[in-house]
């Protein structure tokens, strides 16, 4: 048996767009920052006697099972190995507050079943494989700073590390104001943005983003990188309401909190707002300024700070 912990990523560069629908291949590639506070345990074990594979979710939230047979099947096929499993997956994630558990839930799945099974493989092959299960997971085999690369075909669209242990002082603060689950899924919610007629300028602005972001990793920018992740998220939220069918998962919350953060920029303090398919903003800062952050947006919600966190590993 292989029991594994995958923590949650954060887009500092979405990923809004698939190529391909079966391969779950991204129309841009991406960055993330993997955290430290939401995770998922997930134990993978060969029954020899089953004749059929077992799920379960500890903590009672819905269990994702075509998406789940499709990562052990791919598993299964790659090592010639017949036999059926059984999948324990707890998740220390809030969905219910619109956070996302499904980067760290296919992360954790895919190291798990891939030891269950006698595979040895490196966190590339990880990647490229929890990619298949969710897009964002690919990014939650690795710790700290990530990169998603789009790639040309199922085999050469994997992750990479960028910067593992993070090495200067960053933090994500969530504020969970709405608690309501999201209407759209990402999914669903990729497809209609496809339909922008901004979409291909969307798609040449986050290449040269990809490349802002990498450099202001490397120069350790914290307001680089955050100015840049604030303007990536205000643009795929702005395709969103451009689609044919336009929508929006912004609610009142979401831009009274914007606004909020922006005056806190003006008044010199590092503080910059993203927002992934949900209504809630997660701002990044420093430990400088997060209480001061906290106490201007503690009304809004509960307030979750995070570090950066680390890649998958055996518990
Ligand atoms: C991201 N999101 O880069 C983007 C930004 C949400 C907004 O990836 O369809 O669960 O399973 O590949 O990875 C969330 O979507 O989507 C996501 P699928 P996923 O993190």
């Amino acid at each position: 048996m292989a029991k594994v912990r995958a923590y949650t990523n954060i887009a500092l560069i979405k990923y809004w767009g698939k190529s391909d629908l079966n391969w779950n291949l991204p129309t841009s590639s991406s960055i993330g920052l993997t955290l430290d506070r939401f995770y998922t345990d997930t134990s993978v074990e060969i029954d020899q006697f089953s004749k059929k594979d077992f799920f379960q979710q500890l903590n009672g939230q819905q269990i994702e099972g075509p998406k789940i047979s499709k990562i052990i099947n791919f598993i299964r096929n790659s090592c010639g190995n017949k036999n059926f499993v059984k999948v324990i997956s707890e998740n220390h994630v809030p969905t219910s507050a619109g956070l996302a558990s499904s980067a760290s839930a296919f992360a954790a799945l895919t190291k798990a079943a891939s030891q269950a099974f006698g595979l040895e493989l490196d966190n590339r092959e990880l990647s490229k494989i929890a990619r298949i299960g969710s897009g964002s997971a690919s990014r939650s085999i690795f710790g700290g700073f990530s990169i998603w690369h789009k790639g040309q075909n199922k085999d050469d669209s994997f992750a990479e590390s960028i910067l593992d242990p993070v090495d200067f002082d960053i933090r994500v603060i969530d504020i969970l104001a709405d608690k309501r689950v999201k209407k759209i899924s990402s999914s669903q919610g990729m497809q209609l943005a496809q339909t922008s007629p901004n979409y291909d300028s969307w798609l040449k602005k986050n290449d040269r983003q990809i490349d802002e972001m990498l450099k202001a990793i490397s120069d350790h920018d914290l307001e680089k990188i955050g100015l840049i992740a604030e303007t990536n998220s205000a643009s795929m939220h702005e395709l969103n309401r451009t689609a044919k069918v336009p929508f929006d998962y912004f609610t009142e919350n979401t831009r009274e909190i914007i606004a909020e953060v922006d005056q806190l920029y003006k008044k010199g303090i590092l503080a910059f707002a993203t927002v992934d398919a949900g209504p809630n903003v997660k701002v990044i800062t420093n430990s400088e300024y997060q209480e001061k952050i906290i106490n201007v947006l503690k009304e809004y919600g509960e307030i979750l700070v995070q570090k950066p966190g680390r890649g998958v590993a055996n518990v």
